[in-house]
This record gives structure tokens, sequence and C-alpha cells, in this order.
């Protein structure tokens, strides 16, 4: 690195290397300026590079932006090189013996480039292989130094970066988002006292137990092992085989079967740490935690029927909601949310706290909000980013332990174990995304795809030839285990057992089910019986029936009756008879409905139908209307291009029906004018269009004329009863109210009192 003079060319991704940053080997002038390590045309900001870690730093500002400069490529203005770095005079043609002789072996720059190639992918993850991520920040509302010395909640404003990653469990890698599944959403906090990740999922309960069932469950929902079928689905006998076997699964079945598997957006869904955690404060003492994230945005799903025709025309469809949603700058926000108790409290609970297939009903402990997180930045590389990714449960800081929840003692073994397979080997933590931004400083050496250079000849600890470095930081700076102890009446030696707790399945199954709204409800038992219909083996319907009985007699009976069963199966024995009496047999917070959120109709897509003929203006009065209130309005005619306005407003069409089909949308306007709506008229996927919002509970607005097209799609602008539908506004007269009901209707994002089964 000695030889470096000002202005001389060098490779500033390894400015690190030739010590500028580090200040061991200063050369003069020959600093890489920051401006020019930023990709042109990159979403990200100069000032957000400069951001240091845990700064109080305003919206949109991520400090681990800057230590990733180092490994950003922009390629913009460069010639074409080998990975040695020879630039490429030819890269259509490989190197042969004469135009129509043989390709000659020496060609080392097609084999380089056909032996990468070969090897582009990695193993999928197990479970969770289907997934989306993006960059933000989470920001403390207070410090919560009572509780945990923690490094995000130190102190107000506080500003931690994070990257979080949504996927689906079943799915391979290609399958679609909108499957009927638990949804993951892991988030690693960057802190400035090392990584935390918090691998949590959508729904704050867990099929099993014990980490040793997790193979079983696995290999159980997945595709089939003969014929690899179905690809993201539950729906199939292996899956209703072992649940219906494991009766502590049915309280998650309760929650897979709702609408909760099926969300709408990553935006739309909440989170949950699902175990039970500890905070740990700088006294050492501990309280007990759950964590929740609620969405800003208000919680929203898909209905079944939505969910199956978007996996056709859309499989990407979260993930492209989740880009689009940044891309706009409608950042996806979730407030943070913790159940604090502790050990006293839980002994009293009728559940057991260490029971990953019980929560804490928000009834018994109310959530304390303690922070905010904001995702405003999209990955620069896929692959990079969101694919190598590692979440581990076992990366947790000085401030946040572990609870004796089997569940989670298997999954801190886990996770560092599979990233060696899919990372490759044991340094998968010097990945960028995966490095944290505090600094690394240990023993451990070499391995494959080593990136550090380690200096000097001690890799040992203690040392003197080093002067101690890096020496152990002691209990004040490090990570201190909280010194649980068993209660003495506890104390059973070395046992494979459960809590007796544990034993009790259904309670809580039937506490979600009774805490459902009607609709709801009725959607848990279609998607039972979709899920049962599609057995071969009648045997494990029954079984599942006659476990369902014991949680729901009133969801037994219906699914039963959906299903054609003439009688219903035997009551499954319970694992015990007398349980502790619940607390809260009635929890509202368990509904979707609670969680409304706070921001309107932010994000909401809406298609425009029109065509030539239409009024183009009071299209595009609705249009900015519904732009201003932050909304996605987007025109949809029967072809794309140009629409030819009945009164010459300039409308450029950017979907086509066919294109992007009613179902895609969260709401509907259809455009006035006589000419527009025969035009619509004469194209079939209209009807399709107004069918499927109308049968999806979705906000329709006709304005004038367009009032004739719910007349052909057979829909009624009122409900059965003679009522006014709630998500119909008809806008003959003057616009602006129209338009104002339309988005105040739009707010409740769907019209249950309209659906009817089938
Ligand atoms: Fe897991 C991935 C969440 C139980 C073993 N899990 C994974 C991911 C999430 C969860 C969100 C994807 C992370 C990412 O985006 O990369 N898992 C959970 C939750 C569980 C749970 C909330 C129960 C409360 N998991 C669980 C158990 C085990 C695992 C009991 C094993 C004993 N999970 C894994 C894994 C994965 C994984 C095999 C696959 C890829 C990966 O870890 O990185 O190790």
């Amino acid at each position: 690195t000695g030889d470096l003079a000002a202005g001389m060319p060098f490779n500033s991704n390894k400015s690190i290397e030739h010590g500028f940053q580090n200040g061991l080997n200063p050369q003069p002038g020959a600093t890489v300026p920051a401006t020019s390590r930023l990709p042109t045309g990159s979403t990200l900001s100069e000032e957000n590079g400069t951001q240091k870690t845990g700064s109080l730093a305003p919206e949109g500002v991520n400090s681990s932006i800057e230590p990733l400069d180092r490994v950003r490529v922009d390629s913009s203005g460069q010639v074409l090189t080998t990975n040695q770095g020879v630039a490429i005079a030819d890269n259509q043609n490989s190197l042969k013996y004469g135009t129509r002789g043989p390709v000659l072996l020496e060609d080392f720059i097609l084999r380089e480039k056909l032996t990468h190639f070969d090897h582009e992918r990695i193993p999928e993850r197990i479970v969770h292989a289907r997934g989306s991520g993006a960059h933000g920040y989470f920001e403390c509302y207070e410090p919560l130094s009572q509780y945990t010395k923690a490094a995000p909640f130190k102190e107000a404003g506080k500003i931690t970066p994070v990257f979080v990653r949504f996927s689906t469990v079943q799915g391979e890698r290609g399958s679609k988002d909108t499957a009927r599944d638990v949804r993951g959403f892991a988030v690693k906090f960057y802190t400035d006292e090392g990584n935390w990740d918090l691998v949590g999922n959508n729904i704050p309960v867990f099929f099993i137990q014990d980490a040793i069932k997790f193979p079983d469950l696995v290999h159980a929902v997945k595709p089939e092992p003969h014929h690899q079928m179905p690809q993201a689905a539950s729906a199939h006998d292996t899956f209703w085989d072992f649940v219906s076997l494991m009766p502590e699964s049915t309280h998650m079945l309760m929650w897979v079967m709702s609408d909760r598997a099926i969300p709408r957006s990553y935006a739309t869904m909440q989170g949950f740490g699902v175990h039970t955690f500890r905070l740990v404060n700088e006294n050492n003492e501990s309280v007990f935690v759950k964590f929740h994230w609620t969405p800003k945005d208000g919680l929203n799903s898909l209905v079944w029927d939505e969910a199956v025709k978007i996996s056709g025309a859309d499989p990407d469809y979260h993930r492209r909601d989740l880009w689009e949603r940044i891309e706009a700058g409608a950042f996806p926000e979730w407030e943070l949310g913790m159940q604090i108790f502790t050990e006293e409290e839980a002994d009293k609970f009728s559940f057991d706290i260490l029971d990953a297939t019980k929560l804490i009903p928000e009834e018994l402990v109310p959530v304390r909000p303690v922070g905010r997180m904001v995702l405003n930045r999209n990955p620069d590389n896929f692959f990079a980013e969101t694919e190598q990714v590692a979440f581990c449960t076992a990366h947790v800081v000085p401030g946040i332990d572990f609870s004796n929840d089997p569940l989670l003692a298997g999954r801190i073994h886990s996770y560092v174990d599979t990233q060696i397979t899919r990372l490759g080997g044991p340094n998968f933590h010097e990945i960028p995304i995966n490095a944290p931004v505090a600094q690394v400083h240990n023993n451990q050496r070499d391995g494959m795809h080593r990136q550090a250079i380690n200096r000097g000849r001690v890799a040992y600890e203690p040392n003197s030839l080093a002067g101690g470095c890096p020496f152990q930081a002691g209990a004040g700076q490090g990570f201190v285990t909280f010194p649980e102890r068993l209660k003495a009446k506890e104390e059973q030696g070395k046992v494979r057992g459960k809590p007796e707790k544990f034993a009790d399945h259904y309670t809580q199954a039937t506490l979600f089910y009774n805490s459902q709204t009607e609709p709801e409800k009725a959607h848990i038992a279609a998607a039972f019986r979709f899920e049962l219909s599609k057995l071969t083996v009648p045997a494990i319907r029954e079984r599942m029936i006659s476990s369902l009985r014991n949680a729901s007699e009133e969801l037994a009976t219906k699914v039963a009756r959906d299903l054609g069963m003439k009688e219903l199966p035997d009551r499954m024995p319970r694992a015990i008879d007398r349980v502790a009496k619940a607390e809260v047999t009635h929890a509202p917070s368990l509904s979707l409905f609670a969680k409304p959120g706070s921001t309107g109709i932010r994000a909401r897509k809406i298609a425009i139908l029109i065509a030539d003929g239409s009024i183009g203006a009071t299209a595009t009065q609705v249009h900015e209307a519904l732009v201003a209130e932050g909304a996605v309005p987007r025109f949809v005619a029967p072809r794309i291009g140009a629409v030819n306005t009945a009164d010459g407003t300039a409308i450029d069409a950017d979907a086509s029906l066919e294109n992007e089909p009613g179902f895609l949308f969260d709401a509907l306007v259809l455009a006035d004018g006589e000419k527009g709506v025969a035009a619509l008229k004469a194209d079939g996927h209209t009807m399709e269009f107004v069918k499927d919002q109308y049968r999806h509970c979705k906000t329709i607005m006709a304005i004038g004329e367009a009032q004739a097209l719910f007349d052909m799609a057979d829909v009624s602008p009122s409900l059965p009863s003679g009522d006014p539908d709630p998500g119909i506004v008809v806008g003959a007269g003057k616009l602006d109210s129209a338009i104002q009901a339309f988005v105040k209707a739009l707010q409740d994002h769907r019209h249950p009192i309209r659906e009817t089964d089938p």
C-alpha cells in the first residue's frame, strides 16, 4: 500500500485495506471522496451515508449505510473486466481456432464466466425460503432503563438501523406470495452494542411446544416427498395428519385458518417475537417480555378467492407492494410494543409463559408502546442483501436475554447451524448485510471465505504479546447471562417431559375463535372446509374434527356439515381433564378489526376504469383527489396508451383490463360518459373486474352514467335488506362530496356486510 499517489487509479472498494479510513497508512491526497462511492441514481443520499450509529437522526437516515460503501459497486462509465480486473476486449465470442474451428481450452475468460455462473445459486432456506427485505430504522420513544440496558432503548429519539425480511414459510424460493401461510417477520437491529435479531412471525403463537418436533412439522407441511406436491400449501394429507395427531397445534391452526394467513400487504400485518424473552437492566434485575409489532397502516388481509387469483396474476404481490411503497415514499411503519411482566405474575397465570402455543391476552397484560420502526430503503441487490441476510435467535445484546422456552432453546442452535450450510461456512457474519456496525474483535480465525485480514501473530487470549488485546469486557460492558434459578419445587433433575400447563391444548384456541367477529369466524370455518376437503384420507379429516370439537363445538359442527359429514365424530380425548380457569375468556384485541391503524387510505391501490369516449375531466379530478390522500390510483382501460376521452382531457392508461385484473386493486372507480361506458361494456373483462371487486367486498364508486355497469355485472348498489351498501358510492351531482364519501368508505378497506358464502 505504500506507493499510491494522489490521482492514481485504485479500487475505491478497497479503501479500508489501503488504510485510508483507519489511518494506519495515510496516503496524502489519496482519500476517496465519499460522494464517488455512492452509486449514481441510487436511492441513497449523501447525508444518509455520513450518520453515525446511535446518533439522534432525522427520519430517513440509516447509519448502516456507510460501512456497506466498501462493497458497493458502481459500473457506470467502467469497462468490463474479469474477476481479476483484466479488461475484456470481446464479450460476444469464445476463443476458437478459426471461426469454424474448436473452442480452445485456454479461453480463461469464457471459463471464468461459466464457472461463476454455474455456482450462482446457494441452497434456499429450508423454511421461509420465499421472502423480501428492506432497510430502515428503529426509533425509541423513551428510555427503558428501568427494565433493560439494551442499546436501542437507551434514550428517547435514539435511532438504530434495521434490516427486515418478511417471508412465507412453506413455499420454495420462487413460490407465490399469497399462499395461506404464516409470515416471517425477522428484524435485525444493528445496535451500537452488536446485532440483535428479533426473528418473529405475524402470528403470536406456534404449532409446537418443543424444538424436537420442528423437523417433523416442517416435513409434514412441505410438499409431499414422493411427488413434491402441493407447492406452498398446507391443504394436503401429511400436514393435517401431523397436526391432528398433535393437539398442541390447535391454537395455531385457528390463527393459520384465519385471514391472518393471507395478509393484504407486509405493511398491514402484525409481528410478534412469539416467545417470552427477558429484559435485564443495569442492576441485573430482570422482567419478562413479549414483543409486538403493530402496523401504522392498520391490519388488512385478503379474502381467499382474491388470494388464489392474485397468486396467478402476480405471484410477487407482496414483494412488489413492499418495494413500491418504499419507492413511493409511503414508508411502511410499525410501532414496537412490549408486554412486560414479572416472574411472580407469570407464576400465577393460568398458562405457562414458556409455552409458545400460548399468548398473553392484551386484556391481561397491556402492550406498552416503546418505539417505532420505519422501512425507508429498498435493497440495492436482492441476493447480496435479502438472500444473504442471516437471522439468528442467538443474536442478542446486553439487556436482552432468553427465557427457558424449549422451542426457543432449539432455535438458538438451529439458526447459526443452518447458515453454515446455506452461506458456505462460519464466516457468514462478515457478509456485509450481516456485519454489525459495532466493531468485531476476537481470536476466531480462518475458514471458508474469510474476509478479515487479522494482523499480528496473536490469535489467543490471554496473551502478553499483543498487550492482552482483545481483552474480555467484564460484567460492566459485556454480555452477562441472567443468573436464573429454578425454584425448589421445579427441581427434578434431568428429564424429558413438559410442565403440566403445557397439556392444556384447547383453552386459548377457544379464546381465539370466540374473540373473532362474525365475518372472521366465517372465514376460519371456510378455510378449514377448504383445507380438509383437499384430503384424500377421510380418517384424517374426522380426526381433525374430533379435535376441533374440544376447541369449539360451533366451529366443528359447521365445518363437518360443510364437508358433508353425516354425524360428528367423538371428541378426541384431552391430555388433561381439568385445566386452570382462564383469566380472559373474550379478547377483542385478537380480532383483525381491533387495530384499524391511523393513516386513512395511504398506499391503497385504486383502479379507475376508463375507455375511449369516457369523460376525462371527472376521472382526472378523482385521480388527483386520491393522490392527494396518499393513495395510488391507476387508469385502467381496455388497452394501454392514450385514451380518446370525450372531452379531450389527456389521459394515459398505464394498465389494461387484461394485465391488471380487478382483484389486484383495493377499490374501483368507474368513469362517467355514455360512450366510454358502452366501450367498457363491450369488453368482457369489465364484468369480471366489477364482479371481483364487488364479491371481495371492496369500495366501488360509479361516476354518473357508469352506474349502468352495475346492472350489467349483476351488482346491486344496495344490500339485500334494502339498506344502502356502505361500500358503494354513486357520484351523481356534486363530485366533491362523492369523492369524500368514497375516501371515507375506503378507510374500512373492505365491507364484509356484503359478503355471501359462496
Ligand atoms: Fe424459524 C427461519 C421464525 C421456529 C429453524 N424462522 C426462520 C425465519 C423466520 C422464523 C422469520 C426466516 C428468517 C429470514 O428471513 O431469513 N421460526 C420462526 C418463529 C418460530 C420458529 C417465529 C417459532 C416461534 N425455526 C423454529 C424452530 C426451528 C426453526 C423451532 C428449529 C428448531 N427457522 C429455522 C431455520 C431457519 C428458520 C431452519 C431457516 C433459514 C434460517 O433459519 O435462516 O433455522
